[in-house]
């Protein structure tokens, strides 16, 4: 597709932004988009040229335009892949993470979760009987954290994008649930068993992160996680589309105006940030309890045999991914 003229020079657009009501070339696109991730690490403090920045890793597109970006603009970054031994879908976004990593000489950790854990994510989901998001997102954390403290690192970058944090957002305000709501922010200082969370990409879309990497180059995992299909998330992206068709930058002056005028008058409303923690009794990490809930996971999971991935989907998830899996073999 062919669009009028950049905003900026001139010369034939690649991409329509509606929101920025403009087009841009490739160049300038690229510069819309580092200003952008710019001006979030300034407006929120989030990164030092001398900091050791750890990035969450997953082989997508914004996971690893974020890490491109920020060693683009002279961070050090280091990656960390988990191997959530969701099939296909984890071996194949391993590939693009690792071949991502190859080419630019970056360094990147990995961790397997069966290889370290005993257990990977649609067994976990299968013995839990509770939706697969919930114990990958509590693996996930647990040894993003773990890492980053364990290798001294300063700061953990993950590639949420403004899609993700509007969704987010629209999901916890349909239930207006202030706990979540008090943490919704795109920086996480750091506290004691704690590292500094960031993200760097709330005010860059889906599509600018996809338009980065095709212009940069990079290949990246375009499938969902199966495990992903039929999740509310998704259906609160799709509200949220639908609304920003109709009125374009709605998407972004929902999530940014939340953060500018919502973030002060929310500011320590969260209990998990002001309760009394003390040390897993196995691991040492921060909990409210004796054991912390990734080692409760762990003893309740590991060892078990594994369970395929269509086994914890629904009927509808099941039949997508049945049908995308023998259309890969054909
Ligand atoms: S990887 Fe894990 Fe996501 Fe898949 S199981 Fe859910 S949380 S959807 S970012
Ligand atoms: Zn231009
Ligand atoms: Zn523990």
């Amino acid at each position: 597709m062919t669009y009028s003229k950049c905003r900026v020079c001139r010369e034939p657009a690649i991409i329509d932004l509606p929101r920025h009501n403009a087009n841009f070339c490739a160049e300038h696109l690229l510069q819309l988009c580092r200003r952008q991730v710019q001006k979030a690490i300034s407006d929120h403090d989030m990164l030092s040229f001398d900091d050791k920045i750890l990035v969450a890793v997953s082989g997508g597109k914004d996971s690893l335009a974020v890490w491109d970006i920020l060693t683009e603009l002279g961070y050090r970054a280091d990656g960390l892949y988990v191997g959530l031994g969701i099939g296909d879908y984890s071996d194949i976004s391993y590939d693009f993470t690792a071949a991502f990593a190859g080419e630019r000489g970056l360094d990147l950790q990995t961790i397997d979760l069966r290889g370290e854990y005993g257990y990977d994510v649609p067994t976990a989901a299968k013995v839990t009987k509770r939706v697969p998001c919930s114990a990958c997102g509590l693996s996930k954390r647990h040894l993003f954290d773990k890492a980053a403290l364990d290798g001294g690192y300063d700061v953990v970058v993950t590639g949420h994008n403004l899609d993700d944090e509007a969704a987010v957002l629209f999901g916890n305000a349909l239930r207006w649930d202030v706990e979540y709501l008090a943490r919704q922010f795109p920086v996480l200082p750091a506290r004691p068993g704690f590292p500094k969370k960031v993200k760097p990409l709330v005010r860059l879309t889906e599509r600018e992160m996809a338009a980065w990497c095709i212009v940069r180059g990079i290949d990246y995992q375009v499938e969902e996680c199966p495990m992903a299909l039929g999740n509310k998330h998704l259906a609160y992206k799709e509200a949220l589309n639908a609304i920003e068709r109709e009125s374009p930058g709605s998407k972004s002056a929902f999530y940014l105006n939340f953060v500018d005028k919502m973030a002060p008058i929310l500011a320590g409303h969260s209990q998990a940030a002001s309760g009394e923690l003390n040390d897993c009794a196995v691991c040492g990490s921060p909990t409210t309890g004796e054991t912390c809930a990734f080692c409760r996971l762990q003893d309740r999971v590991s060892g078990r045999e594994p369970v395929p991935v269509e086994l914890v989907l629904n009927k509808k998830a099941r039949k997508a991914y049945l049908a995308a899996q023998s259309a890969a073999e054909e």
